[in-house]
């Protein structure tokens, strides 16, 4: 029998593929800041509401990311990039540690926690400052600024979703790593995929809504698992010169 041969790859990962890095996830006892679920503070509503409170919490989250470092699951990404022949990368994480790893051809679908935007402009602006000298930070206008982030209600960014469309029907094997799949519409993406032919592969601590449509689940930690499944998928993803 001939064997497969991936001519696109895309991959969507969630918060599971830092966890090794030290960066907490959003659902389970990890998700817990204080007494809080990540799911109640990452609402419009909430900032609304109490926005020193939601300001602390990633005032928080930032410093514990900018101790982190990017880890295996990260680098071998950067690895599929450079030797797939179509490569295209979706996270869901705010945490920037794809792009540290080195990655590029990639969309960062619910923003990036390094980046702030003016509530009352609308301007985007990076801020690295850790921890924050002032809560909530302000723009130069006065106003408060909110991280650049989606929530819950939110619409996400037009053409990193259109990209992440484009990339879901085109794929012939589509990864998705470290996510609970339930935040949508990037759980809708392996759907997507799967529908234009993809063969989906799974990797996760746990079985998922997604693991019944996987053509395979591979239950294990993404640092781990996701080295060994390169070595194996590695000549079927290969450019040909
Ligand atoms: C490991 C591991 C290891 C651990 N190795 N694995 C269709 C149906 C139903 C609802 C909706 C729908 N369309 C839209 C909605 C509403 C809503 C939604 O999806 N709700 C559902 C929860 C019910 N979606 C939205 O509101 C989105 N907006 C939108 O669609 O606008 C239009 C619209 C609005 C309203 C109605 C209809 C249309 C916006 C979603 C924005 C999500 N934002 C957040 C916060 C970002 C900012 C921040 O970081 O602070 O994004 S919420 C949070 O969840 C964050 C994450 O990116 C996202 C996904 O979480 P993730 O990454 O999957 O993490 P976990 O913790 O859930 O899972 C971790 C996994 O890793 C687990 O499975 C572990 O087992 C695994 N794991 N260690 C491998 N070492």
């Amino acid at each position: 029998m001939e064997k497969p041969r991936y001519s696109s790859v895309t991959v969507l990962t969630g918060s599971g593929i830092s966890a090794e890095s030290g960066v907490p996830t959003f659902r389970g006892e990890d998700g817990l800041w204080r007494h809080y679920h990540a799911e109640e503070l990452a609402t419009p509503q909430a900032f609304a509401r109490d926005a020193a409170l939601v300001w602390e919490w990633y005032d928080w989250r930032r410093g514990l990311i900018a101790a982190c470092e990017p880890n295996a699951a990260h680098r071998t990404l950067v690895e599929m990039e450079r030797e797939c022949e179509e490569f295209f990368l979706i996270t869901q994480n705010v945490d920037g540690l794809h792009r540290r790893a080195g990655s590029e051809r990639m969309v960062e679908l619910h923003g990036n926690i390094w980046q702030v935007r003016c509530t009352a402009e609308g301007s985007v602006f990076v801020n690295e400052e850790v921890p924050l000298p002032q809560i909530p930070p302000r723009c130069s206008c006065g106003a408060p600024l909110r991280p650049h982030v989606v929530w819950f209600g939110e619409s996400l960014d037009h053409s990193s979703m259109q990209a992440a469309h484009a990339a879901a029907e085109i794929c012939d094997l589509m990864l998705v790593i470290g996510t609970s799949a339930v935040v949508h519409p990037a759980a809708s993406l392996p759907a997507i995929a799967k529908q234009h032919g993809a063969y989906l592969v799974e990797v996760n601590l746990e079985r998922t809504p997604l693991s019944p449509y996987a053509d395979e689940v591979l239950l294990g930690s993404a640092a781990q698992v996701l080295p060994e499944l390169w070595d194996r998928l590695r000549p079927a993803c290969q450019g040909v010169s």
